[in-house]
């Protein structure tokens, strides 16, 4: 007997049909970001990136040019398993004209409109503010200078469009995430007046009319970043007031709490309230570092909880992370098949058991077999899933190849 039919018995001696999860977990969406082919650079502009967020790490190879990301994304797409989609910022715009962020129109990102319905997958979207001479002081939507404000404001209009854009023309729904790094790196004297500034830029973007069936909009949450330690304008109880007062969706990333809070135990809240929520999936050590999406049990632990929650089409999941000192494809990759492996892990949960014994508070049961099934053999399903959506478990040699005739050339 192969090794899928040994381990679907194992499974089905515990009550989980293998089957159905490799069926369920094949149309299961991924949102995969651009920005980990690059390390945030984008083709718009030639500012350092900014807003408190960082990349280190100078591995060689790194993608330069449109088609370079490109090509280097095909191959993520080719290493991957499962649905997928591709999200983009605006600052990856295709700019040959004197567009800027608060001009930007759907012709400056044609050639990913191109590129997407050629794979047959659908785009996502990010206004970008950050890395930009416009922001000042460290502020955009919630500064106190009108002209910045007013800037930023019209930059998240022209995103909408260009949302509706990809929308319209993948045929698939866009999401729009909006985060700001707005945040002050001493203590201010006063919180409310920015929190207030950014509340009325939100109500002036979104109350520009859209069409609500094609965008999503998401509002991301953080609690601080580098040089914006004392006070972060989207605080977590800023955007989570702000999506349910705007009928909007709220964004969760992992990396955005305080290192002994986790998203894992914040889902099935939010679930109870919102039609939909939306995830950033990366891995922050210590701090909101976006190392690269491992096989762990946090990432675990939010996959069960989408999915015994009969979550998977309420979730918007999304990754986020760039690390610049790996080659940078592997980590893509390596990141993308965790999110796909740890929704496996919990697609293979005996979770209706395990559910049922906690009524009982029967909690030995569920400790023992909660840890008998961290050595089930999800390897063997893993593996029949990569065989059966034709991708090689083996990227390693890819990648390296890939290195060595394209890569190093760079
Ligand atoms: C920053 C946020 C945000 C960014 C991307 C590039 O802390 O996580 O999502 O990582 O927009
Ligand atoms: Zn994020």
């Amino acid at each position: 007997m192969n090794r899928y039919e040994e381990a679907k018995k194992i499974y089905a001696s515990y009550g989980v049909d293998t089957e159905k999860a490799l069926d369920t977990l094949k149309d299961v969406v991924v949102s995969i970001h651009c920005w980990q082919g690059d390390d945030v650079v984008g083709f718009d502009s030639k500012e350092a990136l900014s807003g408190g967020i960082q990349t280190t790490g100078n591995y060689p190879g790194k993608a330069t040019t449109p088609e370079e990301l490109m090509a280097d994304f095909d191959k993520v797409l080719a290493l991957t398993p499962g649905k997928k989609k591709l999200s983009l910022h605006a600052c990856y715009a295709i700019i040959d004209d004197d567009a800027d962020r608060s001009t930007i129109e759907p012709k400056h990102f044609a050639k990913w409109v191109e590129y997407a319905k050629s794979r047959n997958i659908g785009l996502d979207f990010n206004p970008t503010f950050f890395s930009h001479p416009m922001v000042k002081d460290g502020l955009t939507l919630s500064s106190p200078d009108e002209e910045v404000r007013k800037y930023w404001v019209k930059h998240a209009i022209a995103c909408l469009k260009i949302s509706e854009y990809f929308a319209t023309e993948t045929g698939m729904p866009c999401v729009m995430n909006i985060w700001i790094p707005d945040g002050y790196k001493d203590i201010p004297a006063d919180r409310l007046a920015p929190r207030a500034r950014f509340k009325k830029s939100l109500d002036e973007i979104l109350d520009t009319p859209y069409d609500k069936s094609k965008v999503y909009v998401t509002l991301e949450s953080k609690v601080f970043g580098i040089g914006v330690e004392s006070y972060t304008v989207g605080s977590a109880e800023f955007c989570l007031s702000y999506s349910d007062y705007k009928g909007i969706t709220p964004l969760m990333d992992n990396g955005h709490y305080h290192p002994t809070e986790v998203v894992s135990d914040k889902i099935s809240s939010l679930l109870l309230f919102n039609e939909k929520i939306a995830l950033h999936i990366t891995r922050a050590v210590r701090w909101d570092s976006d190392h690269v999406i491992l096989f762990d049990d946090e990432t675990k632990e939010i996959a069960k909880e989408i999915v015994r929650n009969d979550a998977l089409d309420r979730v918007f999941i999304a990754t986020d992370y760039f690390d610049a000192s790996i080659n940078r494809i592997s980590a893509w990759v390596t990141g993308v098949r965790n999110v796909e492996k740890s929704l496996l892990f919990a697609l293979l949960q005996p979770s209706e058991m395990l559910a049922k014994l906690q009524n009982e508070n029967n909690f030995t049961d569920i400790m023992v077999i909660s840890e008998e099934m961290k050595t089930a053999p999800i390897g063997d399903v893993w593996a029949e899933y990569l065989r059966r959506e034709g991708v090689n478990a083996d990227y390693l040699t890819e990648v390296k190849d890939y290195e060595k005739t394209v890569l190093a050339n760079r």
